[in-house]
């Protein structure tokens, strides 16, 4: 077994990395930049290192300052986190050329899914469905595209191949302007991620985000755990995560679930990954691969008894998964609200000194944050500074426990969202269950504009 792994992430991942390696007996080292020199995580590691200065270029994404420190520290594994250089298939491969095991997929996975036309075409062969789209990367000739435009049948939405997570797409709604659409998603493919391939797909109006959640061995074992809904969202960052999603067939997802294992045997997957879905008319299409632990890893951990950060690791050294897919059974519900510092309905970052920090508890609680009375949020990083997840035996409870946990919670001091999930958890929409990815920006708008009359 790995006796040291350093951890190359900040904030609440990198206290909940640290958790499981306590857990598992493994010493842990902390990395961090100058701003998180204070942070309680850093001073419960076993041993740290200051990487540099707090902008992430300098500290969190300097390649050859974390794997000089995994050397200086005799760690053998990198956990990457989410963020920063999870996804970073250069990283993974100079982390494993330099001795180190990378706790993740190996690096020509993250390479194939880090291009999103690999990653479908890949996933397509595998036998997950597609979005209905392009036969890989658009050609040159004009003329093709339109054809290829004319076979999908309008809306068709173009996507550049390096981006993925809502960076590089453009909506195109009429044959006039699809040309010059392609031009520009090109151009700012080219400049944005040094790659001008574009593809096209079907536009799905009103989709909901369902992810699944893969966990796979070295051995050629593969599990699906069920899946998230992630639909509740603004500007492409989650606010509101829950599993399982309201009101979709299981056998449904028994059978999708399924096909994603099974890609993952085909594919030789390593570790956990998930399957980005949309959702429409009871149809699941697939759009893209994360190689990562999730944000929103927890609801899946609360609702089948599967610690997936300890998996990852026992996978990293080449350990057997301990169950088998007839193993794993979804019981009750779990849902999570991501508490950022930043204005509820501004949403304008809030930095600053935390003068009192509550955590909520009881039955069915879970608080994962690195936050805490005299904590300062630094302003260099993104603005999450916790997760209060909820579970219960029905998706009703779960929400009682997050009303109950979010008017217990204290956070004086800055500014957080906290008002903003007590808004949603008293919804009448959000309460019925199934909102697609648009409703929480209408409602926001709607917000907005009752504000100003
Ligand atoms: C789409 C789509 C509709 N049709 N693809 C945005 C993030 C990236 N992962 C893919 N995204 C979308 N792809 C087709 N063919 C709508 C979105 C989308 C979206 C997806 C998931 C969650 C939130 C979203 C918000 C806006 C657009």
């Amino acid at each position: 077994m790995i006796d040291k792994i350093l951890i190359a992430n900040r904030g609440e991942i990198a206290l909940r990395v640290l958790r499981a390696c306590r857990e598992m007996g493994i010493k842990t080292v902390a990395v961090h930049s100058t701003a998180d020199t204070e942070a309680k995580y850093v001073k419960l590691a076993d041993e740290s290192v200051c990487i540099g200065p707090p902008p992430s270029a300098l500290s969190y994404l300097n390649i050859p300052a974390i794997i000089s420190a995994a050397e200086v520290t005799d760690a053998q594994a990198i956990h990457p986190g989410y963020g920063f250089l999870s996804e970073n298939a250069d990283f993974a491969e100079r982390v494993e050329k330099s001795g180190f095991i990378f706790i993740g997929p190996r690096a020509e996975t993250i390479r194939l899914m880090g291009d999103k036309v690999s990653a479908k075409n890949a996933m397509k062969a595998a036998g997950v469905p597609c979005v209905p789209g392009s036969e890989g990367a658009l050609p040159e000739d004009p003329k093709e595209i339109i054809k290829i435009a004319r076979a999908i049948g309008y809306p068709v939405i173009i996507k550049a191949a390096g981006g993925g997570g809502g960076r590089g797409m453009r909506v195109v709604h009429t044959e006039a302007a699809l040309i010059n659409a392609v031009n520009m998603t090109r151009t700012e493919a080219g400049a944005a991620f040094g790659n001008p391939t574009v593809y096209m797909e079907k536009f799905l109006e009103n989709p909901r985000h369902i992810e699944i959640q893969v966990l796979a061995d070295q051995f050629g074992n593969a599990v699906y755990l069920g899946e998230r809904d992630c639909s509740m969202q603004r500007r492409h960052q989650k606010v509101i995560e829950e599993a399982p999603a309201p009101g979709i067939n299981r056998r449904l997802i028994a059978k999708v679930g399924e096909r994603c294992a099974d890609a993952c045997r085909k594919i030789k997957y390593r570790g956990a990954g998930t399957f980005e879905f949309l959702y429409e008319n009871g149809e699941f299409y697939f759009i893209e691969m994360n190689t990562r632990v999730q944000v929103e890893h927890p609801v899946t951990e609360l609702v089948t008894g599967i610690d997936i950060v300890q998996t990852q690791i026992r996978v990293a050294a080449n350990e057997k998964l301990r169950f088998r897919q007839r193993d794993i059974e979804l019981k009750g519900h779990a849902i999570e609200c991501r508490i950022n510092a930043e204005d509820p309905f501004k949403f304008t970052p809030s930095p600053g000194k935390i003068t009192n920090w509550h955590a909520p508890g009881g039955p069915g609680v879970r608080v994962d944050s690195h936050a805490y009375t005299g904590y300062t949020v630094p302003p260099n990083y993104d603005s999450m500074i916790g997760k209060v997840i909820v579970y219960g035996d029905t998706r009703e409870q779960a929400i009682r426990r997050m009303r109950i946990a979010l008017s217990e919670m204290m956070v004086d001091g800055i500014k957080t969202n906290i008002p903003l999930h007590q808004h949603l958890m008293l919804d009448e929409r959000f309460v019925l269950g199934g909102t697609n990815i648009h409703y929480l920006e209408e409602r926001l708008a709607e917000h907005q504009a009752a504000k100003s009359k």
